[in-house]
């Protein structure tokens, strides 16, 4: 799979994408991903991306030139599957969609900014428009950071255990049961006797209860 960022401060998404899993994932070669400056591609000879808004509002909207200029550059070495536009009025990004996404061969996420982009590259070149939550961000690169590790860490072989991408919370609209590690017990906290039995049916169907409950008491949206 390959994924291609745009943005306008591609710094921010260095360290993030060059360390620990994804960048694990990038030298096994499960996964490449690239960032793209947009100024980079501006014809503005002060490299500028933006301009005032039509119609008087305040803020700054990024132009059409550039970022068609980004994205045709692009599909011209390859054929994407989505081209996604991250933004606050998206479609909400859940585990469903990051499954569907970490099936794709190439997508593009171009992380909007500023008071947003030329509405016409969204009706025209944008596939889906995703939003991470309900509340505003600065910038969608924190957004395509979210959308890009929640895809990357289940594409087979990132993660190492390939059991524990698949029995994550939300995978089954279950929250995951509490874990306990050695020793069994601290400061008078004990683990709970049955994880320490041995017995693997029993310990099974307590994590069950376990993830049942606190769904019902923490998420009881999931149970619907
Ligand atoms: Cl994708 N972008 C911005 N700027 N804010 C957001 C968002 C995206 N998702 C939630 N808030």
């Amino acid at each position: 799979m390959r994924i291609d960022i745009i943005s306008v401060v591609p710094e921010s998404l260095d360290s993030f994408i060059n360390t620990s899993i994804l960048a694990r994932a990038q030298k096994k070669g499960l996964v490449e991903i690239h960032v793209h400056n947009l100024r980079d591609y501006t014809k503005d000879k002060h490299r500028r991306v933006d301009d005032y808004p039509y119609g008087g509002a305040a803020g700054m909207v990024i132009q059409c030139q550039p970022i068609f200029d980004c994205i045709e550059a692009l599909k011209a070495e390859r054929d994407y599957d989505e081209i996604i536009f991250t933004a606050p009025d998206g479609e909400k990004f859940d585990q469903p969609m990051a499954n569907e996404l970490s099936l794709k061969e190439n997508i593009i996420i171009l992380c909007g900014h500023y008071k947003g982009i030329d509405y016409r590259i969204r009706e025209n070149i944008i596939t889906k428009e995703v939003s991470i939550g309900d509340y505003v961000l600065t910038g969608g690169e924190l957004a395509a950071a979210c959308m890009t590790d929640a895809i990357v860490r289940i594409i087979p072989g990132v993660i190492g255990d390939e059991q524990s991408a698949l029995s994550d919370s939300f995978q089954d609209n279950l929250l995951e049961p509490p874990v306990y590690t050695r020793p069994a017990e601290y400061n008078g906290w004990r683990v709970p006797d049955i994880l320490l039995s041995g017995h693997d049916a029993k310990i099974a169907e307590w994590e069950l209860e376990q993830s049942l409950a606190r769904t019902k008491r923490l998420r009881p949206d999931l149970l619907k």
